[in-house]
C-alpha cells in the first residue's frame, strides 16, 4: 500500500463524501463505489458517504450489498460535498452528477482506463489493472476490509476480467481475489447469478438466433439474422440480444461472428465480435459504426442478407491477408 495515496489519506478530514462512477454503471463501477463508501465510513467515523449512480443493473441488486443506498436521483444528493470520489471513469462520464464533482471541496479520481488522463486533484490511475476495484484495493488497509467490502470488490474484479478470462487478468488479480475470498462469501453463487443467469426471454432469443446461424468462410465467420418478429415471439427486447454474438464467437474454428438483429424501426443492428485476427471495428466503421478490435457494432438500413454478404467480403479480405495461426 502506498502511504502517500491511501484512501483514508485521500479522505482527510472530509465529512461529506460523494462516490460516483460512469453512466450505465457495470459491476466494476457499482462494486468500486460501494467498497469505497463502506470502507471510508468504517475507517473514518466522522464521514458520511453518498453513492451516486444513474442506475443499478438488476443482476447486481442482492449480489452487491447495500445497493438500496444508491441515490439515482440527482435531486436526492446534497448541494455540495467536501470530497467527490470519481471511480472507474474520468469525470466527463459522471452524467447528471458531474456538477457536484466540479463544486466539491476536493476531488479524487481512481481508475484503470488508459484514456483517463486524470481529472481529479488526486489521481490514482493504473492502466495495468484489470478493474477499478483492483486499483481501489491497493489503496486499502487489508485489515479494514470486511465481508461486505470484500464482496463489492470481488464483483468488480470478476466483472471487468470476464470471470478471469480476459488478458487483463494478472497474477496480482488472482492474489487480490484470493485475499477477498478469505472473507468467506458464496462466490460461486455470486458469479452464477451476476454473469450466467439470464431471463427466460433472453435465453430463448439466443436459441432462436443460433438456430439461424450460418457458417461462412470455411467456418471462420459465423453469422446470424434475427427479425423483430422472431425476437418478439420470444418475448425479448432489443437489449435482450446482447451477448448473442459473443456466444457465436465461441464456435471452434471461428474468428469472427456477426449478429444482424432487426430494430423496431426496421433497421439492422449489427453486433460484431472477433477472437483476435479480424479487426471488427474496421468492418463496423464501413457501415458508420465503431468499436474496438474485438467488439464493434453498427446500425444499417437495407436487406440483411446483402449487409451480411458485404461484411463477409470485408472479413474475408482481412482473414486472407492475416498471417496464419500455426
Ligand atoms: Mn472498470
Amino acid at each position: 500500500m502506498s502511504a502517500a495515496a491511501d484512501l483514508i489519506r485521500i479522505a482527510g478530514d472530509a465529512r461529506t463524501v460523494a462516490v460516483s462512477g460512469h453512466v450505465r454503471p457495470d459491476g466494476d463501477c457499482v462494486g468500486c463505489c460501494m467498497a469505497a463508501a463502506l470502507y471510508l465510513e468504517k475507517a473514518c467515523p466522522q464521514l458520511k458517504a453518498d453513492i451516486l449512480l444513474e442506475s443499478v443493473p438488476e443482476e447486481l441488486v442482492g449480489n452487491i450489498p447495500y445497493t438500496e443506498r444508491i441515490l439515482t436521483d440527482r435531486a436526492a444528493a446534497r448541494d455540495q460535498y467536501d470530497l467527490f470520489l470519481c471511480v472507474d471513469t474520468a469525470p466527463e462520464r459522471l452524467g447528471c452528477f458531474r456538477d457536484l464533482f466540479d463544486s466539491a471541496g476536493r476531488t479524487a479520481n481512481i481508475d484503470h482506463h488508459i484514456s483517463n488522463r486524470g481529472g481529479g486533484m488526486v489521481n490514482v490511475i493504473d492502466p495495468a489493472a484489470g478493474s477499478a476495484c483492483e486499483v481501489l484495493y491497493t489503496l486499502m488497509d487489508p485489515a479494514q476490509i470486511d465481508r461486505d467490502i470484500a464482496v463489492s470488490l470481488y464483483v468488480g474484479i470478476v466483472t471487468d476480467t470476464g470471470v478471469f478470462r480476459y488478458s487483463s487478468t494478472s497474477p496480482e488479480t488472482h492474489r487480490i481475489a484470493a485475499a477477498l475470498l478469505e472473507h468467506d462469501f458464496d462466490h460461486a453463487s455470486i458469479v452464477r447469478d451476476v454473469f450466467y443467469v439470464k431471463s427466460f426471454a433472453r435465453n430463448k432469443v439466443m436459441g432462436a438466433a443460433l438456430m439461424s446461424a450460418q457458417s461462412r468462410l470455411g467456418g471462420r465467420l459465423i453469422t446470424c439474422m434475427l427479425s423483430a418478429a422472431q425476437r418478439e415471439a420470444c418475448g425479448a427486447t432489443e437489449a435482450d440480444v446482447d451477448g448473442i454474438s459473443a456466444q457465436m464467437a465461441l464456435t471452434r474454428g471461428a474468428d469472427c461472428a456477426i449478429l444482424a438483429s432487426e430494430t423496431a424501426d426496421g433497421n439492422w443492428r449489427c453486433s460484431l465480435r472477433s477472437n483476435g485476427i479480424t479487426d471488427v471495428s474496421v468492418i463496423a466503421a464501413q457501415f458508420g459504426g465503431g468499436g474496438h478490435q474485438r467488439a464493434a457494432g453498427c446500425t444499417v438500413s437495407g436487406d440483411a442478407e446483402d449487409i451480411l454478404l458485404e461484411m463477409e467480403c470485408l472479413a474475408a479480405m482481412q482473414l486472407e491477408s492475416a498471417v496464419p495461426r500455426i
